[in-house]
């Protein structure tokens, strides 16, 4: 017989001491598979071989049902006695060589591997397939250390593309974290994972088909938005970036015309400045900061702010509970990551917000978006930060920084300063316009979030263009505060700002923007 053809998309390893107890460890295996599981690996530790075996034929009997072929781990002497479709082996066990040597050539073999050294022997030992972890913190087993989505991408980087090797990521995996773990590690050489690894993300959840349908669609996204990136994500269908800018008198019309609605989970000092900011712009704010709301709101909303200034626990539930949902409805999620590398605090929450949904607009200043592309392992200088404010003059390039997060991240990155910078990865912009007293007064940047998520809301499908409407059109009425006779401070500056807002006029954003394309 010759070997079978795998899909990699979705790979049960099963654990009898981590199943729910609601139900055996062969329903779990076969509910696994009647949500989407497309591969399964029997795992048990704690097994002697005679009980292993019983247990491995009894499995076997249910993934022979649904054609999906089963792995052995560790243990060929089983694999072959239930003449199962494979085995898995770790760093530790027999090796690949020998393993491959007791099972011939039509076995499906896979290896475990943590490191680029380790994947390229596992080519040259004959491998069909390298399992990459650990990639996140897991309760299955005590990893010396996790990769993460950046570790993973230097593995799969080790693997030429066009090899016929297929990768899985294994440790932490959930539905959760799976669509960015997918994307984000995606290698420069255009290699994505093939597949997912899962224990107790299936195993032990409540309902292993309910689990297994979601995992599987978060892998299915992640894949798409990684092949998006190789891709250049329909560059030929972006509007250039001349027709983008004549579009904007009619953005604002539209805004004001439709006043769309933006869930803002904002912070405790500058939420009163945002919802105003929105009202004046022409939108409409709602602010709502509990995690109990955020499915209800997501369904009515057009877009939402996640601004992680004054941050606490409920803030972050409330977050990501909200940038789930929006995900799943389909309307723009715009992250302010405030201060995100002033406190590990707010850095890690960055990052789990990276993680647990996909960002479509990243706003921040040059520390931020320093703190982010350190993140996410893009080459950038660091800018230091003094609280919530960069340091520095920024970035020697900051055009190349904003574009290479952009690309990265497949998103928009929105950084503010003296001059804005917005790119989407292909198209890259400065601005030139804004007033000094925007730095001096707290709340401006996160009020450009909530302008950006206003005109997200009403550009949909470009939201390069509403990032930098959003960034222009504030930008216009600090000019025209900053130039009133009445102005006379930062204070007096607050207010002009946000009645400047309201009235700004649709063609003012066509005739005194300064944006050049970079
Ligand atoms: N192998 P969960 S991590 C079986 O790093 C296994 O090689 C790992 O379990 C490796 O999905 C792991 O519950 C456990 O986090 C993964
Ligand atoms: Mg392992």
């Amino acid at each position: 017989m010759s070997k079978p053809i795998v899909d990699y998309s979705l790979y049960l390893v099963t654990d009898s001491g981590l199943n729910h107890p609601s139900r055996t460890l062969l329903q779990s295996v076969e509910d696994s598979i009647r949500g989407g599981v497309t591969l399964v690996q029997l795992r048990e530790k704690e097994l002697d071989t005679e009980a292993f075996t019983a247990l491995a034929r009894q499995v076997h009997a249910v993934t022979k049902k649904y054609n999906v072929p089963l792995l052995i781990n560790d243990n060929i002497d089983v694999a072959l006695a239930i003449d199962a479709e494979g085995a898995h082996v770790g760093q530790d066990d027999i090796t690949c060589v020998e393993a491959r040597r007791l099972l011939g050539p039509n076995k499906i073999l896979g290896i475990s591997t943590g490191t680029p050294q380790e994947a390229q022997k596992a080519l040259a030992d004959g491998a069909d397939y390298i399992g990459i972890g650990t990639c996140f913190m897991t309760q299955t087993k005590t990893p010396k250390r996790t990769l993460g989505p950046i570790g993973v991408r230097a593995i799969l980087e080790a693997i030429p593309a066009d090899h016929p090797m297929r990768t899985v990521v294994i440790g932490g995996i959930k539905h959760d974290n799976t669509r960015r773990t997918v994307s984000h590690s995606a290698g420069a050489n255009g290699r994505v994972l093939d597949g997912i690894a899962v224990v107790t993300g299936i195993v032990g959840a409540v309902d292993a088909k309910v689990a297994s349908e979601q995992l599987l669609s978060e892998f299915k996204a992640g894949y798409e938005s990684a092949s998006h990136y190789f891709k250049g994500e329909n560059s030929a269908a972006r509007a250039s970036i001349e027709d983008v800018l004549k579009s904007f008198p009619q953005l604002l019309s539209t805004l004001r015309e439709k006043s769309p609605l933006t869930h803002h989970i904002s912070n405790y000092v500058v939420m009163n400045d945002t919802a105003n900011a929105t009202l004046a712009l022409g939108g409409s704010p709602i602010m709502a900061p509990s995690a109990d709301e955020a499915e209800d709101l997501s369904k009515v909303v057009s877009s939402v702010v996640l601004n992680i200034g004054t941050l606490t626990q409920s803030f972050v539930e409330c977050m990501l509970a909200a940038g789930k949902h929006a995900n799943a409805q389909g309307k723009a999620v715009v992250f302010d990551p405030v201060g995100a590398g002033a406190t590990k605090l707010r850095e890690t929450t960055t990052s789990n917000i990276l993680n647990a949904m996909h960002v479509d607009i990243i706003k921040g200043n040059p520390g931020e978006i320093s703190t982010i592309a350190n993140l996410t392992g893009c080459t950038a200088e660091s800018i230091a930060m003094r609280g919530v404010d960069s340091l520095g003059d920024g970035f020697s390039n900051p055009a190349a920084v904003v574009q290479a997060v952009a690309k990265r991240e497949n998103c928009v990155v929105a950084m503010t300063g003296k001059v804005d910078y917005v790119s989407d990865g292909v198209r890259t912009v400065a601005i030139n316009n804004g007033h000094p007293y925007q730095g001096r007064i707290t709340g401006s940047g996160c009020m450009i979030a909530s302008a950006i998520a206003s005109f997200a809301a009403i550009s949909p499908n470009d939201h390069f263009a509403a990032a930098v409407a959003g960034i222009l059109a504030l930008n216009l009425a600090g000019e025209h505060a900053g130039a009133r006779d009445d102005v006379r401070g930062p204070g007096t500056f607050r207010a002009a700002f946000i009645d400047e807002m309201a009235n700004l006029t649709p063609e003012q954003m066509l005739t005194e923007a300064r944006i050049k394309t970079v």
